[in-house]
C-alpha cells in the first residue's frame, strides 16, 4: 500500500480567500518580513508583530476550506495507505476539512507560546505584548509560530517520512523556503514519485517527476480521484 506525503504551502489556500506571501498583493508585500517574522522583529516591536498576526487570526478564522483541502482529507479516509499531510501554512483548513494526519511545521495561529517557560496553550483571537503566560505569568507570549531563523517543528518525523513516501506531492508552494523546498528532491531521492500541483511552476519545479499546474480547488480533486479510482 503506497504511502503518500504531501507538503502544503499558501497557495491551496489562495482559493479560500486566505492571502499568499508571494503572489502580486501578497502578505510580503504589505510586510517586510524582517519586521513582523523573525524572532529580532520580535524583540524590536511585539505589537506590530501581535497585530500581524491577530489580523492572520481573525483572517483566518472567517473562511472555510476549499475544494483541495477537502480533496485531501478524502484521500486520507479513503486510500488504503498512508497519508501525511505536512504544511507550512499556519492556518486551520486542513483540520477544518477534515484531515487527521497534519504536520504544521510552520507552527500555528491557533498556537500560543510562551517565549519564557516554552508553555503552549490555544490562542486567543486577540494576543497582546501585556498578556501574562497562564502557566508562568511572565509577559513575553508569542503566536506559536515558526519566524524565519528559527528551527521548523518536527523535522525528524518529516525526514522520516519523506524517506519512506512512495508518492511526495507539493501543492500551493512557490519552494522558496528551506528547508521545506529540499522536500521533493530529498523524497525523489529517495526513491519517491514526485509531483509538483501548483499555479505554475515553482522555483524548484525540476525536482518533480510529474508537474499539475493550474488552481488547486481544481487539480487536486482531479489528482486524488485518479489516485482513487486507480486503487480499486
Ligand atoms: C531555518 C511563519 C535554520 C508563519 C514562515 C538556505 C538553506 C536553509 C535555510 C535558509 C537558506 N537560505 C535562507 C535560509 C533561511 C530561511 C529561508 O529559507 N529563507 C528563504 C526566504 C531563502 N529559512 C528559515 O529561516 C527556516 N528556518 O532555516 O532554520 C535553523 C537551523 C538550526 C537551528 C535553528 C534554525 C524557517 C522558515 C519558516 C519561516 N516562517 N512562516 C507565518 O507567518 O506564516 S515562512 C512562510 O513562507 C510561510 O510559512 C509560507 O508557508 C512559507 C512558504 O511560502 P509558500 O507557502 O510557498 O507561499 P508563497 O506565497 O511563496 O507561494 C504560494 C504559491 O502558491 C505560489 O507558487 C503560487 O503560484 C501558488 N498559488 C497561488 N494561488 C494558487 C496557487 N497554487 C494553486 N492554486 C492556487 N489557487
Amino acid at each position: 500500500m503506497e504511502k503518500i506525503v504531501i507538503l502544503t504551502g499558501a497557495g491551496i489556500s489562495a482559493e479560500s480567500g486566505l492571502s499568499t506571501f508571494r503572489d502580486t498583493g501578497g502578505i510580503w508585500a504589505q510586510h517586510a518580513v524582517e519586521d513582523v517574522a523573525t524572532p529580532e522583529a520580535f524583540a524590536r516591536n511585539p505589537d506590530l508583530v501581535h497585530e500581524f498576526y491577530n489580523a492572520r487570526r481573525a483572517k483566518a478564522a472567517d473562511v472555510a476550506p476549499n475544494p483541495a483541502h477537502l480533496a485531501l482529507a478524502r484521500l486520507e479516509r479513503e486510500h488504503a495507505g498512508q497519508v501525511i499531510v505536512v504544511t507550512q501554512n499556519v492556518d486551520a483548513l486542513h483540520e477544518a476539512a477534515g484531515s487527521g494526519s497534519v504536520i504544521h511545521m510552520h507552527g500555528a495561529l491557533n498556537g500560543a507560546l510562551c517565549a519564557a517557560c516554552g508553555h503552549r496553550w490555544p490562542a486567543p483571537q486577540e494576543m497582546r505584548t501585556s498578556d501574562p503566560c497562564p502557566a508562568c505569568s511572565a509577559t513575553s507570549t508569542r503566536p506559536d509560530v515558526v519566524w524565519f531563523g528559527e528551527m521548523p517543528y518536527q523535522m525528524d518525523a518529516i525526514w522520516q517520512h519523506l524517506e519512506e513516501a512512495d508518492i511526495f506531492a507539493a501543492i500551493g508552494t512557490s519552494g522558496n523556503v528551506y528547508p521545506a523546498a529540499a522536500f521533493g528532491q530529498h523524497a525523489g531521492r529517495a526513491g519517491a514519485h514526485t509531483i509538483e500541483l501548483n499555479l505554475e511552476p515553482s522555483v524548484n519545479v525540476r525536482d518533480f517527476a510529474e508537474l499539475r499546474h493550474g488552481p488547486a480547488g481544481s487539480i487536486v480533486p482531479a489528482w486524488v480521484e485518479e489516485l482513487l479510482s486507480r486503487q480499486t
